[in-house]
């Protein structure tokens, strides 16, 4: 039985609690820190980092397929239940992750902690938004003033608004650009504890506020796609990144019917 506090087809997002053991979770964690630090045991290199060794420790830390630089971190998004739970709430037949972000909020950063509203479709111009969706696996324990995830409900009706985006750490001036489109929405904190996960769809607005709970909240981010997601084909330079699919040890199937 899975027990599901919120709606994702009405409200966008949804989370469920204990999906993960602490033991893996406290691992993971661990090993997410060595990524940070450039340690790999897998000896390769995650795809892309947005935060370096010696840069501002205050910063959000946000590390593209730290799963491909961490066995802890693989063994994670790879775990049966996990696949079977994301599979039982969209759906689907088939889930496979084809990509993940680490992202560690360290406590008193102030703005500098901030990821600005978004919905995660904007900067996937090789996929139509339905079918894919995002998990965020809490590492930690995520309470009100740890600067959760933040969504929007119902805002994966809402049409595109231009001028918000992930990487603008300044929420004031987006939430008035939010304002002139819409007068009335509810924000919903992700407030879970640790080895529980949130999933949004991909056009689900959300971003977080600073954390000042006095310890790091930190979230391993999956996004997967199901047998319901489709391509785009494009010709910019991104044309041929979803190529990627076709490699299970970057893009892992974690569940098939
Ligand atoms: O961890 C955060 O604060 C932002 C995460 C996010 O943007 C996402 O889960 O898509």
């Amino acid at each position: 039985m899975i027990s599901e506090n919120n709606n994702l087809k009405d409200t966008g997002f949804t989370f469920v609690d204990d999906v993960f053991l602490q033991t893996d979770i406290l691992e993971s964690k661990n090993s997410f820190w060595d990524v940070i630090n450039s340690k790999y045991d897998t000896g390769i290199e995650p795809e892309n980092r947005f935060w370096n060794v010696g840069e501002d420790p205050k910063k959000i830390i946000k590390i593209d397929k730290p799963h491909l630089s961490s066995n802890a971190l693989h063994n994670l998004i790879t775990q049966e239940n996990f696949g079977k739970i994301l599979a039982k709430i969209t759906k689907a037949r088939k889930i496979q992750v084809w990509h993940t972000q680490g992202v560690w909020k360290p406590t008193g950063g102030g703005l500098k902690g901030n990821a600005g509203w978004h919905r995660d479709i904007q900067y996937w111009p090789f996929w139509e938004p339905y079918g894919i969706f995002t998990a965020w696996i809490a590492l930690t324990d995520v309470f009100s003033n740890s600067g959760p995830v933040r969504y929007i409900a119902g805002s994966h009706h809402w049409n595109e608004i231009s001028g918000v985006d992930f990487f603008n750490n300044d929420i004031e001036c987006q939430d008035k650009i939010i304002k002139q489109k819409h007068s009335n929405y509810k924000i919903v904190k992700a407030q879970i504890a640790s080895g529980s996960i949130a999933i949004h769809g991909s056009k689900t607005y959300h971003s977080s506020v600073n954390n000042t709970s006095g310890s790091p909240r930190v979230g391993m981010v999956v996004h997967f796609s199901t047998d319901q997601a489709k391509k785009i084909n494009i010709t910019d330079k991104h044309s041929d990144y979803l190529d990627i699919l076709n490699d299970q040890s970057i893009c892992p199937i974690i569940y098939d019917s």
